[in-house]
């Protein structure tokens, strides 16, 4: 067990052997994240005094109003990633389509695909509450030295080989997984380090807190309504408490912490939920899984569906074990 306060930088290093496939190269790939998050972490942190808040007059193709720190946050993740010269393909919520890294001859020849969500939840921003960026890496399945394909992308999430998130939140910390396990990270914003603070985080087996928008209860699924309710009776461990921010990351990751699960399900309104399979539930179901939590459409886990579209939705169910067990007994 790697001591706390141990330096991501020094972390990665000490881990790199333990990683299969490890060539250098995703730990470069990770050192650019790195940075990459220090750099929107100074922006998110000043949102309130400079003039990058609030819609940047545009949408994305979700059809949602980018937020200038959306637009700044992909802009700050797609460059470094291009000027690190370590992946060949990038996708990300806020650009229809994925971006094929060819700026050179040797571009192709990395064998890494990033998927991202910039700054998840980023409705938030103007009104001070935590937002994340959320990332997913893959290794290409395509010839190295060809431009990459759809096909790089669309790769269930068992194939991931390393994801993770960035909550900026009192403290912007980052989580993430390599298959052996997760690691949370805290930066110290005076020296810009990430030390390690959260060795080995683990889902408690079950939890008190569900977390879901109740607004949208009258359009949720007989057995997603019933669940809700199950949460709410008096009963043994029950009623259980309700804990919802509206920002993915920062609500999975204090069920990770405390114990809990999260859902954003299908509805009457949005018929395969909201949340996108790629860049949002892929990542969150693998650091869930190393942590020994489940993720799931409702039915099976989310790792396992084979993704037909870059920005497709899917039900989500994720969290402590046996929380995630017995939601999906009432939606069978
Ligand atoms: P609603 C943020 O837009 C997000 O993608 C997640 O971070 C968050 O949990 C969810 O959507 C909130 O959606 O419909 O409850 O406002």
């Amino acid at each position: 067990m790697t001591k706390k306060n141990t330096t991501l930088g020094e972390f990665i290093i000490e881990n790199q052997g333990s990683f299969q496939y490890s060539s250098g190269e995703l730990s470069k790939l990770i050192n650019a994240i790195r940075l990459a998050a220090k750099v929107v972490n100074h922006e998110v942190n000043k949102a309130g005094l400079i003039d990058i808040i609030g819609a940047a007059g545009d949408t994305n193709i979700q059809g949602e109003d980018q937020q200038k720190l959306d637009v700044l946050a992909n802009d700050r993740f797609i460059q470094t990633l291009k000027n690190r010269e370590i992946v060949c393909g990038i996708a990300s919520e806020e650009e229809d389509d994925f971006i094929s890294i060819n700026s050179n001859d040797n571009q192709h020849q990395n064998k890494y695909v990033v998927l991202i969500d910039p700054l998840d939840g980023s409705s938030n921003i103007d009104v001070n509450v935590s937002v994340g960026t959320i990332f997913s890496i893959y290794r290409r399945v395509t010839p190295l030295g060809t431009p990459v394909t759809l096909e790089d992308f669309l790769q269930s999430g068992d194939q991931q080989v390393a994801a993770g998130y960035v909550v900026y939140g009192t403290s912007t910390m980052l989580v993430y997984t390599t298959g052996d396990g997760v690691n949370g990270f805290t930066l110290n914003p005076a020296i810009g380090t990430f030390y390690l603070s959260h060795p080995n985080m683990q889902f408690p087996e079950t939890g008190k807190i569900y977390s879901v928008n109740e607004g949208n209860y009258v359009h949720f699924p007989q057995g997603v309504k019933d669940y809700i309710k199950y949460c709410q009776k008096e009963e043994g461990d029950r009623p259980y408490t309700s804990r919802y921010i509206g920002s993915l990351v920062s609500d999975f990751h204090r069920n990770m912490i405390k114990g809990g699960i999260y859902m954003y399900p299908k509805s009457s309104m949005a018929s395969e939920g909201k949340l996108r399979l790629l860049y949002e539930c892929n990542p969150m179901a693998f650091i869930a899984e190393q942590a020994n939590g489940r993720a799931s459409n409702g039915k099976q886990r989310i790792m396992e569906l084979k993704p037909t579209e870059l920005h497709q939705r899917v039900p989500f169910f994720c969290g402590s074990r046996k929380m995630v067990e017995k939601a999906e007994e009432f939606m069978k």
